[in-house]
């Protein structure tokens, strides 16, 4: 078939076409057959909602869903043409920040392997998170295009009227395919405005943001912090939100809803407090077409559905009124009619919507007027219900639900580890491929030494294979005889990177001290730091710093290399996962919600050094405490830390000379000579001084752990079986058990 595509598209053979036009024509054969694959919608549908998708290049992971890679990889083989290289063509659109924009894309994918009618509705983003790139150590951030004129995107001929304060936009709406694994397909929605200018973005990524209209759907937010920044975020999501509540009122009515009974025809599911406006602007619309107030909100409330994924009181939006007002007035009626509602049922003012400084609480308004809440890890929902949303859960105990995340495997197995792939089918058969359990068969070979080999043999691969990737791209040199080490996620105090900075100085006096580790390490970090937040940039100038003094220094860099991998996003996880010995997952308890790179690490068979936090507390249960390395205090600990406010960081920090040692490097004549004296100094200061995060509490409970799992490294029978154990227990992270849990206690579709 691809080949009469491209005879009638180029007037070539296969064998004659370039990448980029084989690229294309794959792009028009998958387009045709995943849209072939839609099914008409059933009474009930599943609207996802998020200001993100992080969907990550498309091309393999619809061959792989439709069932034809084998095939397309082999006829490209025959003719001379690698599909890595195809693939290649592909430009990644970054339509996320991270783990929450990932988890859509992961949720999409799996709600369509179900078999399940459900559609992600977003924006269409034009420049998507920004492209990082460093600079004398330091992280740069220019545009990050990904529309070509022929794309996934389909425009469809649909448009909605959407109201601001000052002005009106008209919407277009484009839809990228959604095929499900050997099922059905459902669509993405992305909506858009035909007016955005890109041609307004002037250096690096700064653009005019007073200018709505040009400006709109330019970029995804990366936390800004300034009030016009605001201000455009608000219009993205009420852009967003008012766009999809009239799409799904039109779809609901098309269907036969007589609106009285929205809530059998429809559920949304509310992405964090991004899209929460969607509430109101239901409520108003419902309004519009003669449903009496009481009555629509209660129609609403049986509608919509909130996950949370933070406990971070930074990112728990609350909008100043007066931003609203400027935006989207035609909203506060309705939102000072859900405060007062509350404050009518309940005394508390800490569950009222408009607190007293005039700021609306979004996430209070899903959960008054939604009918469920969720948490994204079993120990997060906990800290949900007994701290954090205490006072809620008192209320509603009965909405509150706890949903472990999960990962798809079609693209964090099945796509980015072929070989692991492939010997796992030829072991205990494809079952695993639609029932993720089924990987539990793997246990069977646990003294296998044949089997315990390939599987290290298989990892050997995956090594050479990014060496020669990051080599080919970046320039980057690294020992496929090494360990490969690896914290790849956003730049976040909370998520520690900066500890593991602290242990690479250690290691790095310790080795010109000549003390030598028995198999060198390569450290590799991936992460971007949202623009405005100048301590993470801080870190990530460290982190470069000690890459550049450790990989000149010919006395160290036998044993030790630093690698931060330029622009990390999903194409480079993908190479990086399935190379990884050493999964770092080493937040401060209580803080990540979930994690899902720890998932993916522990598929492709790297062994987790982690902290008793989000899901690692769920890998730890499964593999139980001889296949992962756990260390730190646990969540109650620190919770009862900062509730008695009794962590004191220069404390650690003049106690322990091992300790003072490792700081003090930070602003040590060594790397003041190689990276910038204020950035240098201003780290150093947040660490003794703040240290919000508590670095120096888990240090050297870190280290010691680091050097055990190092240690085990060399025994590489036993480090074979924890790699296999952790692979036999990964089918509970698949996000298709995720899904099925959703639609069993909320969606019910
Ligand atoms: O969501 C993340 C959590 O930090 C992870 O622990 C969790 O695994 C994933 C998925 O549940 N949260 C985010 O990624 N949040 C954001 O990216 C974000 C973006 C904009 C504004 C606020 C938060």
């Amino acid at each position: 078939m691809l080949v009469e595509i491209l005879q009638k598209k180029y007037n070539k053979t296969l064998k004659e076409c370039s990448n980029e036009e084989i690229y294309f024509g794959l792009l028009d054969m998958t387009k045709d057959m995943a849209e072939k694959k839609y099914k008409k919608d059933t009474k009930k549908k599943i609207y996802y909602i998020s200001a993100e998708f992080l969907i990550g290049k498309l091309l393999s992971n619809n061959l792989i869903n439709l069932g034809i890679y084998d095939e397309i990889k082999e006829e490209l083989e025959q003719n001379g043409k690698s599909i890595a290289e195809v693939e290649n063509i592909e430009l990644e659109p970054s339509l996320g920040n991270g783990g929450l924009g990932r988890l859509a894309a992961c949720f999409l994918d799996s709600i369509a392997s179900l078999g399940l009618n459900g559609d992600g509705i977003g924006l269409n983003y034009h420049f998507g998170l920004f492209r990082q790139v460093f600079k004398d150590c330091l992280q740069k951030e220019t545009i990050n295009p990904w529309i070509t004129d022929e794309s996934w995107l389909i425009k469809r001929d649909k448009s909605y009227t959407v109201n601001f304060k000052d002005f009106t936009v008209k919407s277009k709406l484009y839809d990228i395919a959604v095929t499900g694994y050997d099922n059905r397909t459902n669509w993405l929605h992305l909506f858009d405005i035909e007016t955005v200018d890109e041609s307004i973005v002037k250096e690096g990524i700064s653009f005019e943001k007073a200018d709505i209209e040009k400006n709109l759907t330019l970029f995804l937010y990366p936390d800004d912090s300034d009030e016009k920044g605001e201000l455009l975020r608000i219009y993205q999501q009420y852009f967003m939100v008012s766009n999809a509540a009239q799409m799904i009122l039109e779809e609901c009515i098309l269907k036969g809803s007589n609106l009285h009974d929205l809530y059998e025809f429809a559920v949304i599911q509310i992405n964090d407090t991004h899209p929460t406006m969607v509430i109101p602007e239901l409520i108003r619309l419902l309004m519009e077409r003669g449903i009496e107030m009481d009555e629509a909100i209660d129609i609403v409330s049986k509608t919509c559905a909130y996950t949370n994924h933070t406990i971070l009181s930074e990112a728990l939006e609350k909008w100043p009124i007066k931003y609203l007002n400027k935006v989207v007035p035609h909203l506060l009626p309705i939102i000072e009619v859900l405060d007062k509602k509350v404050r009518e049922k309940f005394e508390d003012p800490t569950v009222t919507i408009i607190d007293e400084q005039e700021r609306v609480h979004m996430a209070h308004i899903d959960i008054h007027y939604g009918f469920s809440v969720n948490g994204v890890a079993a120990l997060h929902t906990e800290i949900l219900k007994q701290n954090e949303l205490n006072n809620f859960y008192k209320i509603y105990p009965e909405k509150f639900n706890n949903k472990t995340n999960g990962i798809t495997f079609r693209r964090w197995l099945m796509h980015c580890n072929y070989p692991l792939t492939a010997y796992l089918t030829d072991l205990i058969g494809d079952g695993f491929k639609k029932d993720a359990n089924q990987l539990e068969k793997l246990l069977d070979y646990k003294e296998d030494t044949n089997v315990l080999n390939t599987l290290l043999d298989i990892k050997y691969d995956n090594k050479k294979a990014l060496k020669e990737y990051l080599f080919k791209t970046q320039g980057i040199e690294i020992d496929e005889n090494s360990i490969f080490d690896i914290q790849i996620k956003r730049l976040h105090e909370y998520k520690r990177q900066q500890m593991n900075a602290l242990y690479i100085i250690h290691k790095y006096l310790e080795i010109k001290n000549g003390k030598k580790p028995a198999t060198p390490i390569t450290l590799i970090f991936g992460a971007k730091a949202a623009p405005a937040y100048i301590i993470a940039k801080d870190i990530i100038h460290l982190i470069l710093c000690l890459q550049e003094l450790i990989n000149s220094d010919k006395e160290v860099n036998p044993y030790l290399k630093v690698v931060m991998v330029e622009n990390y996003n999903v194409t480079l996880a993908e190479k990086l996962i399935p190379a990884c010995d050493i999964s770092e997952q080493i937040s401060l308890a209580s803080k990540e919600a979930s994690g899902t790179g720890n998932m993916k690490f522990m598929l492709n068979g790297a062994i987790t050094l982690g902290t008793m936090d989000g899901a690692n507390v769920e890998i730890a249960e499964l593999v139980g405490k001889d296949n992962i390395y756990i260390f730190g205090e646990s969540s109650e600990e620190v919770i009862s830390h900062y509730e008695n406010r009794d962590y004191v960081s220069k404390d650690y920090y003049n106690k322990d000379e091992e300790i003072r040692q490792m700081v003090d490097f930070i602003v040590s004549d060594t790397l003041m000579n190689i990276g910038k004296k204020e950035n240098l100094e201003r780290l150093f200061n947040e660490l003794i001084n703040k240290d919000w995060f508590m670095t120096l509490l888990d240090i050297k409970e870190y280290i010691q752990k680091k050097e055990e799992i190092i240690a085990d490294y060399e025994d590489r029978e036993k480090w074979s079986k924890m790699m296999l154990e952790n692979i036999s227990k990964a089918g509970f992270f698949s996000s298709d058990r995720t899904i099925l849990e959703y639609n069993q206690d909320i969606w019910n579709v």
